[in-house]
């Protein structure tokens, strides 16, 4: 069978990716069916249960990174029924179609599940988290019940792909310093406030400013995201992350591992790589991994 290896710009409206290309995010309408959500939904959750079950501290005990939402890295690896999800031909040819780039790899699925009473996102850009040189990076966000103002739905700087520089936020509250004082020169405009219907997903640049609002809802915000980039990237000079660093990918070389299968084009389902080990405090937090958490 012959690949296309050119995106279908047929798939999308020019006015998405206009509006991506422009702002910096756009929802992407029914790109998945009732039945698909149905079925992932419950899968995500379980794999949820499983990761954190250790962790019995209540929404209080918890740090404020924590309470902002749980978070899950790398399902697709371990839980192979979340693998089509992840690597949903769909979603991956829409991020490479609103890249404009003819191939897209994972860099890693993650749960971003916002409990009931948990906190704001504070705002930051992504990819000052993510040493890639390139900057052709997006987020594929899916909630499943759809997000709304109440339950914790993101909010966007438009725009701000353009015009902010990598500014690292630290929202894991690592140092002393206020997230909201790190993250002020990324805020260019009036944030604007995206509620997503269940079945459609929401797409932003890895340099677009953004966050997303408290759960004052009775129901976790249920979430999975699904991170594209560019096949042909290269690791930047510096910054550290378990996508590049258990395979051992140097700086200045593609990022091209079996930690990061191409997600578009292709016709079947990666195998995953050797499992990610992580340390004893790390496992039963589910805090933010570094490198240096890994075995
Ligand atoms: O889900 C959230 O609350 C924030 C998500 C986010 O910041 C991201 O996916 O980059």
């Amino acid at each position: 069978m012959t690949l296309n290896l050119e995106p279908d710009l047929d798939m999308l409206s020019e006015a998405l990716i206009d509006q991506f290309r422009e702002e910096g995010y756009v929802v992407i309408d029914n790109l998945l069916t009732e039945t698909e959500i149905d079925r992932y939904q419950p899968i995500v959750r379980a794999a949820v249960s499983s990761r954190k079950r250790f962790d019995t501290r209540a929404l209080a005990q918890k740090s404020a990174y924590e309470q902002s939402f749980l978070q899950c890295m790398n399902l697709w690896e371990d839980f192979p029924k979340i693998r089509p999800l992840t690597f949903h031909r769909k979603i991956a040819q829409a991020a490479a179609t609103l890249l404009q780039v003819s191939a897209v790899r994972l860099w890693h699925d993650q749960a971003l599940f916002k409990e009931a009473g948990g906190r704001v996102t504070d705002p930051h850009q992504d990819l000052p988290y993510w040493p890639m040189t390139e900057e052709d990076a997006l987020t594929a966000w899916i909630p499943f019940d759809g997000s709304t103002r109440g339950n914790g739905c993101m909010y966007y700087i438009p725009g701000s792909h353009k015009v902010s520089d990598r500014t690292f936020v630290d929202i894991f509250r690592r140092g002393d310093e206020d997230p909201m004082d790190q993250a002020k020169d990324l805020l260019t405009a009036e944030p604007v406030n995206v509620e997503v219907p269940r079945g459609s997903v929401a797409f932003h640049h890895g340099l677009t400013a953004h966050g997303a609002n408290a759960n004052c809802s009775e129901q976790t915000r249920e979430v999975h995201t699904m991170i594209y980039f560019k096949d042909g990237t290269t690791r930047s000079a510096t910054g550290k992350h378990h996508a590049v660093d258990r395979s051992d990918i140097k700086p200045g070389a593609a990022i091209n591992s079996d930690v990061t299968p191409i997600a578009w084009p292709r016709e079947d389902l990666p195998q995953p790589p050797p499992p990610l080990r992580l340390n004893r405090a790390v496992a039963i937090t589910g805090a933010f991994p570094q490198s240096t958490d890994l075995d």
